[in-house]
């Protein structure tokens, strides 16, 4: 087993990543910024080292900063958690050219998956269901374009090779637009991601946004944990993520599932991963490729009792997977809330001092939260400041109990989008399962109508 671990994050998944160090009697390092020192790990952590000032891309996106304070403090793995430099691919090799072990895929591997068209030609060589489209980048061709288009059919989305997450997107509804939106997209992908290359795809009217968990380690095993139900979101944020999926059958999982394990064993992945899915009119069509930990990976932990943070520490270490598919059996219903330091009503962030903190608790509730009282939440990162999980043996006891746990929750001293989480749990369409992923945003929309009547 890796002896030391870097944290290279912050907030609750860097708490998180402590936890599974301190359970696997890994020594632990955290390090953080000027505006951090607060920050419940660092004070937990077996050691601490300050990088650099509160902006992000002084301290925790600052490279050289992050690789210094792993040699100064001797550490042997480096887990970057979420977001900051956790898919950067340079930086993973970086990590290994240093001596050090990246808790994460290959860097070549996070690299193809930064890079759209490969990551979906490899998901498609690989068996894995994808979107009807051009199958490659577009080219200068204007006739070709327009024959892609045409036996795709109308409407269509351009999506750019290195966007992803929602950028770099435009949808066309007619030939009439088609090429002037090519050039668009590829200008302004150019300037954004300085990578031009565009590629085109059958837009789906009305998908839900389903991702499958996977776990490979470096002895050609992989498994998958089921999926999670991520559509309910607001500009490309997720709100509330639910596994599994409602609607989807066991046989369709064992499928989707099986496809998902057997592209991982195929491109030799290591480590956690996730496939996204567009998923509509019961067919589930690739988009991307998560190469990192995720924030909602609790949900999955709760269904499956597997700790996904342990299985990346143990594969970093290249042990085999402790888990056979046949021992992964899925145990009721799990719903996670993100909590965010945020105004409910204009998703302004709203950091500050926590004046009061008061968890939720009882039976099937987990809080992953670095907040305390009297924590000073700042301004300089994003403004998610934990997540609550309910967990129960069907999908209405999840629904109540996270019911009752957004109801017991206090947090005071700052805006949090408790109340926004409360509704949603209320709302019909989500206790009916039929959301998808612009359920949040119409929902939003209609209340802003109402109020301005
Ligand atoms: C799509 C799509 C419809 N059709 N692709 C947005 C984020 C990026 N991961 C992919 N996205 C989409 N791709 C096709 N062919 C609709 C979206 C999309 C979306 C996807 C997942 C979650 C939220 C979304 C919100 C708007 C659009």
């Amino acid at each position: 087993m890796l002896e030391k671990v870097l944290i290279a994050n912050r907030g609750e998944i860097a708490l998180r990543i402590l936890r599974a160090c301190k359970e696997l009697g890994i020594r632990s390092v955290a390090l953080h910024s000027e505006a951090d020192r607060d920050l419940k790990h660092v004070r937990m952590a077996d050691e601490s080292v300050c990088i650099g000032p509160a902006s992000s891309l002084e301290s925790y996106l600052n490279v050289p900063a992050v690789i210094s304070a792993a040699e100064v403090t001797d550490s042997v793995g480096i887990h970057p958690g979420y977001g900051f430099l956790s898919e950067n691919a340079d930086f993973a090799e970086r990590v290994s050219e240093s001596g050090f072990t990246f808790i994460g895929p290959r860097p070549e591997t996070i690299r193809m998956m930064g890079d759209k068209v490969a990551a979906i030609d490899a998901m498609k060589k690989a068996g894995v269901p994808t979107v009807p489209g051009s199958d490659g980048p577009l080219d200068n061709n204007d006739e070709k374009n327009l024959e892609h288009a045409r036996r795709i059919g109308y409407p269509i989305i351009i999506k750019a090779a290195g966007g992803g997450g929602g950028r770099g997107m435009r949808v066309v509804h007619a030939e009439g637009a088609l090429l002037s939106s090519i050039a668009l997209t590829k200008a302004e992908a150019g300037a954004a991601f300085n990578n031009d290359v565009v590629y085109m795809e059958k837009f789906l009217g009305n998908p839900r946004h389903i991702e499958i968990q996977i776990l490979a380690d470096n002895h050609g095993n992989a498994i998958h944990l089921a999926e999670r139900d991520c559509s309910m979101q607001r500009r490309h944020q997720k709100v509330l993520e639910e596994a599994p999926a409602p609607g989807v059958t066991e046989a369709m999982r064992d499928e989707i599932g099986q496809r998902c394990a057997q592209a991982c064993v195929d491109i030799g992945y290591s480590g956690a991963g996730t496939f996204e899915f567009l998923y509509e009119n019961g067919e589930f069509y690739f988009i991307e490729m998560n190469t990192r930990v995720q924030v909602e990976h609790p949900v999955t932990e709760m269904i499956t009792g597997v700790d996904i943070v342990r299985e990346q520490l143990r594969i970093a270490s290249d042990l085999p997977l402790a888990y056979k598919q046949e021992d992964i059996k899925i145990n009721g219903h799990a719903i996670e809330c993100r909590i965010n330091a945020e105004d409910p009503d204009n998703f302004m962030p709203s950091p500050g001092t926590i004046t009061a903190y008061h968890a939720p608790g009882g039976p099937g509730i987990r809080v992953d939260t670095h907040i305390y009282n009297g924590y000073r939440v700042p301004p300089y990162y994003d403004s998610m400041i934990g997540k609550v999980i309910s967990h129960g043996e069907t999908r209405d006891v999840a629904i109540a109990r996270m019911r009752t746990a957004l109801n017991e929750m206090v947090v005071e001293g700052i805006k949090v989008n408790v109340p926004l989480q409360q509704e949603l749990i209320n709302d019909a369409g989500f206790q009916a399962g039929s959301t998808n992923i612009h359920y949040l945003e119409k929902k939003l929309e209609e209340k802003e109508q109402a109020k301005t009547k």
